[in-house]
């Protein structure tokens, strides 16, 4: 496949000059998400989704986030450009890059509903990872969290039952997301078969190449 053209980041509607972003800064003409930092956090679902779709998608964070802030849609980042289409909201860059990815299972209703089922599961697992992370006793609430009993413990075990797709957005967000929670805690799927191989296979799969090794964001010290 040939390379594609190449364009200058002040042709996607972020203000250079005097703005934020160094004009000379030479990206490819696909989808460019703008980020902090190139980690595995907010945009990991949304990097494998497209690399499963078969879809370009840049990450960019060479910027000046104070200047940049006051052109988003809520000041924050992450922020999508694809060409004329620019938005903000990392779970509707998620939906959206799934959507174009072919990968929402719109294709069927009961294939939609549980990938949706499970973006929204893997957001809500992503949200408790942050919560232990800005703990006051940060290390002590990881431990609860990956007790054998604690709160990942009760999500794997209504998981467990659920069979997602993993040609789905959500079969994708929810590997995704319990990727996360092994790199902080190794053994924390070994009580639950079925999402330990389904976490396995999903991320040696191609969907993960060149993200999967990204440093993470939440950590337990
Ligand atoms: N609901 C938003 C939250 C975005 C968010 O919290 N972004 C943070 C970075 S991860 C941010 O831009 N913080 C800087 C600020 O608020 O000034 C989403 O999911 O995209």
């Amino acid at each position: 496949m040939s390379r594609p053209p190449t364009i200058l980041l002040a042709n996607l509607g972020i203000p250079t000059g005097t703005g934020p972003i160094n004009p000379t800064t030479v990206i490819n003409a696909f989808m460019v998400i703008i980020v902090y930092r190139p980690i595995k956090a907010r945009n990991y679902a949304t990097q494998a989704v497209a690399n499963a779709g078969n879809l370009k998608l840049e990450l960019v964070s060479d910027f000046d986030f104070p200047a940049l802030k006051p052109t988003l849609p809520f000041g924050q980042l992450p922020y999508l450009e694809d060409g004329d289409v620019k938005f903000a909201q990392s779970n509707a860059i998620l939906r959206y890059v799934a959507k174009k990815a072919g990968l929402d299972g719109s294709d069927d209703l009961a294939k939609f509903a549980l990938s949706e089922m499970l973006i929204e599961e893997s957001v809500d697992i992503s949200n408790l990872l942050g919560k232990c992370h800005y703990a006051p006793h940060k290390a002590e609430a990881f431990n609860e969290f990956f007790a054998p009993e604690g709160t990942l413990a009760k999500h794997l075990a209504y998981l467990e039952n659920l069979s997602p797709n993993k040609n789905t957005a959500g079969g994708i967000a929810i590997a995704a997301t319990l990727d996360l929670c092994v790199a902080l805690e190794a053994t924390c799927l070994d009580n639950f078969p079925k999402m330990k191989a389904f976490h396995n296979e999903l991320i040696s799969s191609s969907a993960f190449d060149g993200i999967r090794d990204l440093p993470m964001y939440y950590s337990r010290d």
